[in-house]
């Protein structure tokens, strides 16, 4: 190893002499500015002491390598530096100013980091707007936006690619969506239930008549709703259409003979009167029903043109349920489809059908979880 001290007037200079006397494989060990002593060096520039290393002098035309590395690299020329004439006092100097480096280069990477995420920022608040636009709340859209920000890398990502992250988060925020079992080993009991006049009575017509038209399987009615008059009328006409029967209990117990009566049938679909969702003890009445119902698939049904507040109070009464699926109704009413992603949020519930009119059997379809994400950040 050849160590050489060389003082010049400037950095360049000395590295030309470097390049020149020691070749390509130098290494710089040390700068520092110098200045002459007395008036003389008081009154001059400062000159530049570059202290460079070599193993063996090469060709005269070869570059200077500089010396920036990290730790191996530093950890080499210690050891070489062991059966060298390198003092102590320079192999610190060295350490110092790698440790400088370091601390200089993961400033110039977090700042990097910073300025990227900031861009991302500003497209993540894009799509903050146009999530928070459509009805969805700030916890929701922070929750998902949240995992759009951990996902996506360090580098400035552009918008189509945020979205795409952001598809991907929503769908499977969403999850995939439950529809009414086909189990034909088994019969399957159906109840709705929700607040009134959402659409309960319409959305079982329509699964209804999609199973015993299409899948042609045996369907029977069974309402519990005799609170209004027209209530059970305006089964009875679905009924006589599809030519399915139908009975009507008054007390929550003739549920159970109603369903031993119709244990030939596939599908039973039994209808719920709707009920002030603020009136706690007119809500007992879906719980005494369920308990004659073994294992019932249970859908409560939201209107999409409901306000958020009243969601919230919805799901909250429908809190004694176990386990049930989500049919948003409505949707064709409103281009607010914020409260499938706020409900979801609150229940971890399925999501199952949106009805999308008023027309029996045609205005309803499976949740396409796809559509619905595309309704949030579409193209
Ligand atoms: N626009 C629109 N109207 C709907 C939809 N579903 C139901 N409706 C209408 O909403 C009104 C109430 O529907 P119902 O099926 O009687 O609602 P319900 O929940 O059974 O009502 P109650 O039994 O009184 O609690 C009717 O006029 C339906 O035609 C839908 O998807 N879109
Ligand atoms: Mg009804």
């Amino acid at each position: 190893m050849k160590v050489k001290r060389y003082i010049t007037k400037d950095v360049q200079e000395a590295m030309i002499k470097i390049k020149s006397e020691l070749g390509r494989d130098a290494i710089i060990l040390h700068t520092r500015k110098i200045k002459e002593r007395g008036l003389k060096g008081f009154l001059k520039k400062p000159l530049v002491e570059v202290v460079a290393a070599v193993d063996s002098i090469e060709q005269n035309n070869a570059q200077p390598k500089y010396f920036v590395n990290s730790s191996p690299v530093k950890q080499n020329i210690i050891e070489k530096n062991k059966s060298s004439n390198v003092s102590s006092y320079d192999i610190n100097n060295i350490n110092k100013e790698i440790d400088s480096i370091k601390m200089m280069l993961s400033t110039v990477i977090d700042n990097m980091n910073k300025n990227s995420n900031t861009n991302n920022d500003g497209v993540l608040q894009k799509y903050e707007k146009c999530l928070m636009d459509k009805g969805v709340i700030k916890p929701v859209s922070d929750k998902i936006l949240s995992i759009v920000r951990r996902q996506i890398s360090i580098s400035n990502e552009n918008d189509s690619s945020i979205r795409n992250a952001l598809k991907i988060i929503l769908k499977d925020y969403l999850g995939n969506p439950y529809i009414i079992s086909n189990n034909s080993r088994k019969q399957n009991v159906i109840i709705f239930v929700g607040p009134t006049g959402v659409g309960k009575t319409t959305t079982l017509a329509k699964l209804a008549a999609k199973q015993t038209i299409m899948n042609k399987r045996s369907v029977a009615f069974i309402t519990a709703d005799t609170y209004r008059i027209a209530a059970v009328d305006q089964l009875k006409t679905y009924s006589e259409i599809l030519d399915v029967p139908l009975t009507v209990i008054y007390e929550p117990n003739e549920v159970k003979d109603a369903i031993e009566k119709y244990s030939d049938k596939d599908y039973i679909f039994i209808d719920t009167a709707g009920r002030n969702h603020r009136n706690k003890e007119l809500l007992k009445e879906v719980t005494s029903i369920l308990e004659y119902v073994e294992s019932p698939e249970i859908f409560l049904l939201l209107s999409l043109t409901t306000s958020y507040k009243n969601i919230e109070d919805i799901i909250k009464s429908y809190q004694f349920l176990d386990d049930y699926s989500l049919i948003f109704t409505k949707a064709d009413e409103t281009s607010c489809f914020g409260n499938i992603l706020n409900a979801k949020f609150i229940t971890s519930k399925p999501i199952s059908y949106l009805t999308t009119g008023q027309s029996v059997p045609d205005d309803i379809e499976i949740a396409d979880i796809d559509k619905i994400v595309n309704m949030f950040v579409g193209d």
